[in-house]
């Protein structure tokens, strides 16, 4: 299949998804918007129409709490019953800070927004547009970031940290088992289908107890910070809030702000992310409840390779095991969401093995970022020869490359407009 005509299939995918502004990730299973979805979404489009970017974000920042908190997920009254855990178990309604008449889950994912908003300025189909959602969301994006600096760092380090593995984007990667298996036994009142290759009924049974908890406490920070079970300082999560925090210092000027204090953002970050997660030869989540890093290597460990400012010899030491038969050298479709050697490793389960497009996408941005032009182009190409092979999966199996999970998946199409835009630009 040439460009054009895969191009013109990724477009039909995200038609048929949309749901008024908004897109959802994929018809059947995830009905509504998911947070990071719609950040993917928005890179890809923005390609062609800025418009549709911005809206697609200002439709998922109606979902913004008062507490500058962005949820995971934002309901689309239509198809409430759609998804499980829906509106009636997370109560938005009934909290002060949640927004009026935008039913919300109560957890956040990665703030990938502002480098979305940035995004989509740089490559504007239509400046005046751009310029206009630029002052519009970055007060949005500035009350999401102090959120995350004051409410989020738990550790105290300049970190923020995830209170749910939901948050991480990454739900079932093997980072989270030591954190969930420690919890004491979990019971509710909830049944659910299970759903072939995604966590197991044990795990997803902590998933609801957990959010359950957090609602209980009135989605409290204090509760956070002293009782919670689950708190956990992620690189990815934090490497993409760094990045967000860059992409604000360029979007500043724009809305007439000072940039000044996104730079000191993103020192803060880069040094919590050295001093607390970088074991000697790769970084690792860091749980705080057990005070001990994740014994296990994902591509969530390259999420710091996002910032411009790591040091080179970090650079070289990642880009080492990324390419090592521990990840890439070994997969025939890269990047394995697990490495490839751990006992946790599964090809066909979700965040445990198979390759991604959206992680794919985030480390050729990061390979760019360094100037790895050779690793870009080859993650790029990867992740196309994957979607022309299998179709806009969302996830792809890393040694033949057969498409996993839901069809028609919107982030795997939008990165495909994105990806490519620049091989038209080359
Ligand atoms: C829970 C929507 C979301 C993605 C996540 C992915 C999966 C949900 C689930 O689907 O998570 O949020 O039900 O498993 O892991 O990255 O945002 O596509």
């Amino acid at each position: 299949m040439d460009d054009a005509a895969l191009g013109r299939e990724a477009w039909s995918v995200l038609d048929a998804n949309r749901s008024g502004a908004a897109t959802v990730p994929a018809p059947g299973l995830y009905p509504h918007q998911w947070n990071w979805d719609s950040t993917f979404v928005a890179i890809g489009v923005s390609r062609c129409d800025t418009r549709r970017a911005g809206a697609e974000l200002i439709s998922l920042l109606d979902g913004q709490w008062r507490t500058g908190m962005v949820p995971h997920i934002v309901f689309h009254q239509a198809r409430a019953d759609g998804y499980f855990p829906g509106p009636s178990v997370w109560c938005s309604q009934d909290h002060p800070d949640a927004p009026n008449g935008v039913l919300t889950s109560g957890l956040t994912q990665p703030p990938l927004h502002a480098l979305a908003v940035w995004w989509m300025w740089r490559h504007a189909t239509d400046r005046d547009e751009a310029e206009a959602l630029v002052r519009r969301l970055y007060p949005m994006l500035v009350a999401q970031h102090d959120y995350l600096a004051t409410t989020r760092d738990l550790g105290g380090g300049g970190l923020a940290s995830i209170v749910h593995p939901w948050e991480s984007g990454m739900d079932d990667s093997p980072v989270w088992d030591a954190p969930l298996d420690a919890l004491a036994p979990v019971s509710h009142a909830y049944r659910r289908e299970p759903v072939p290759g995604h966590p197991l009924d044990s795990h997803h049974d902590r998933y609801v107890w957990l959010a359950l908890r957090y609602r209980d406490s009135g989605y409290d920070g204090a509760y956070l910070r002293e009782d919670h079970p689950f708190a956990v300082e992620d690189p990815m999560f934090n490497g993409i809030w760094l990045a967000s925090c860059q992409a604000l210092t360029e979007l500043a000027p724009l809305a007439g702000a000072d940039p000044g204090p996104h730079r000191e953002a993103a020192e803060r970050i880069r040094a919590g992310l050295l001093e607390r997660l970088w074991s000697g030869e790769a970084f690792h989540a860091l749980d705080l409840r057990a005070g001990r890093l994740s014994p296990v290597c994902t591509v969530g460990g390259f999420g710091p390779m996002l910032d411009p400012g790591l040091p080179a010899d970090l650079v070289a030491k990642l880009v080492g095991v990324l390419e090592s038969a521990r990840f890439m050298g070994a997969a025939g479709y890269p990047v394995p969401s697990c490495e490839i050697r751990a006992a946790q490793f599964d090809r066909s389960r979700y965040w445990r093995g198979p390759s991604w497009v959206n992680t794919n996408w985030l480390l050729r941005r990061a390979a760019t970022v360094h100037g790895l032009t050779g690793l870009a182009g080859l993650l790029g190409a990867c992740t196309l020869r994957l979607v022309r092979q299998s179709g806009f999966r969302e996830c792809f199996d890393p040694f033949d490359g057969s498409g996993r999970g839901s069809r028609d998946f919107s982030w795997s199409a939008a990165l495909t407009l994105d990806l490519l835009a620049d091989n038209v630009d080359a």
